[in-house]
């Protein structure tokens, strides 16, 4: 099974992060290349577990459903990047303006759970973010015209008191993802 760890999006700040990528997208030529990210889909990833073996999935399960030790907190979305900075971009994101300290908190402890669990994860660094959009090929160009409507006020306000272990199947219409497990913020 395909596993990942996110901070869910309330309606409220799916609505007003949809409305931002309706904005930007306009503020582009068509640039069919870009694939916006569905809101009603959309989170932010804690980690990224990668393909799991079921007798391995338990463990995962078990160590997604005990409290997580920090306190809930409010997460403020503004500002857009790309990854990678340079070259050709990939991937189009919403940055966090408030509550990255305790995103990363969260992060560091769910990755220390899963680590505890068997998991091997990625060792690239984790940077906060909300992806908008995926480039499936691009010019470096591409990443400034795409940033010309990035917004520089808040675009939501949302407060954040769990997270929540998904199963990912990749499907002819996307992805679907499942919730297995959900570890409160307290
Ligand atoms: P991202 O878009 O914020 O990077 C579920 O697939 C989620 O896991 C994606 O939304 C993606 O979040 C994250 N992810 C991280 N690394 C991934 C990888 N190698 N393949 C697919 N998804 C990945």
């Amino acid at each position: 099974m395909r596993l990942f760890v996110a901070i869910d999006l309330d309606d409220i700040a799916r609505q007003a992060i949809a409305q931002t990528q309706r904005r930007m997208a306009d503020a582009l030529d068509t640039d069919r290349a870009l694939k916006w990210v569905s809101p009603a889909r959309m989170h932010l990833t804690l980690a990224f577990l990668g393909e799991i073996s079921p007798p391995a999935v338990p463990a995962v399960v078990h160590a997604l459903s005990l409290n997580v030790d920090v306190r809930p907190f409010a997460a403020i979305f503004q500002n857009a990047g790309v990854f990678p900075p340079r070259g050709a971009p990939r991937v189009l994101w919403l940055g966090v303006a408030g509550g990255a300290s305790e995103i990363i908190d969260t992060q560091r402890v769910v990755a220390g759970r899963l680590t505890g669990a068997g998991v091997t994860l990625e060792r690239r660094p984790f940077h906060p973010h909300l992806t908008l959009a995926r480039w499936h090929s691009s010019r470096p160009a591409a990443a400034a015209r795409a940033l010309a409507g990035a917004p520089h006020t808040p675009v939501a306000r949302m407060n954040v008191d769990h997270v929540t272990l998904y199963e990912s199947r990749l499907t002819a219409g996307g992805p679907v993802y499942t919730a297995l497990a959900r570890a409160t913020l307290t």
